[in-house]
């Protein structure tokens, strides 16, 4: 299970950063609807969130709404589980509280959009409401498990035989469409290794690699 979360978690750090560029890209914009006057614990990366939300596109069309099935939404903040712009939009949030968000399509399903509901480069709007904050599981390190010599620093080998190691575990989790392997690692490292001297160092490393949040 713990390595299914692994290659998830290498998986779309990977395909986040193929359809993030460094163009000026319009930002998150939220808005606080309504905030309890004391809150008892504000939510921080890592925590588990219950929420109820409801998703629009910008010409008013619903496309999910937690509210129809009657059932909250649980997930993990800040490790890549949701949008980009739940995890940035839904921090410092209390019980109780209600936000409007308006997140740009780079934060949401980009370029080619998801299912049939959710169009390619759609805005996408949400209106949420935090039902609960509690704790998350602790992170994973991903970074400290690739490196297996402990230099602080990835070399393709590393890279290589993390993601040998993670394959059946993938294909077991039922993750298809993975592209092959060596060309899995070119692709992180065109995009990991930003001073292309052969190795990722913990700076430029995006995916998780903190023992602590
Ligand atoms: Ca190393
Ligand atoms: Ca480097």
């Amino acid at each position: 299970m713990r390595f299914a979360i692994n290659i998830c978690i290498v998986v779309i750090w990977c395909h986040l950063n193929v359809i993030s560029g460094d163009e000026a890209l319009p930002e998150l914009k939220m808005q606080v609807l309504s905030k309890p006057e004391e809150c008892s614990r504000k939510s921080a990366k890592g925590d588990m969130l219950t929420m109820h939300y409801k998703g629009t596109l910008e010409d008013g069309s619903e496309f999910d709404s937690s509210y129809t099935r009657n059932e909250p939404f649980k997930f993990q903040l800040g490790i890549g589980q949701v949008i980009k712009g739940w995890d940035q939009g839904l921090l410092d949030m209390c019980p109780t509280e209600k936000r409007k968000l308006t997140i740009p399509s780079h934060l949401g399903y980009g370029d080619s959009g998801a299912g049939d509901r959710i169009p390619p480069k759609a805005t996408l709007i949400f209106e949420v409401e935090c039902i609960a904050v509690g704790d998350g599981p602790t992170p994973v390190n991903v970074f400290k498990e690739i490196d297996a010599n402990d230099d602080n620093l990835l070399s393709r080998e590393e890279v290589s035989s993390y993601l040998k190691k993670q394959m059946p575990e993938a294909a077991k989790a039922g993750i298809k469409d993975l592209p092959e392997q060596d060309k899995l690692v070119e692709e992180i490292f065109q995009h990991e290794d930003q001073d292309k001297n052969g190795f990722i160092s913990h700076e430029e490393f995006s995916g998780p690699k903190h023992d602590e949040l």
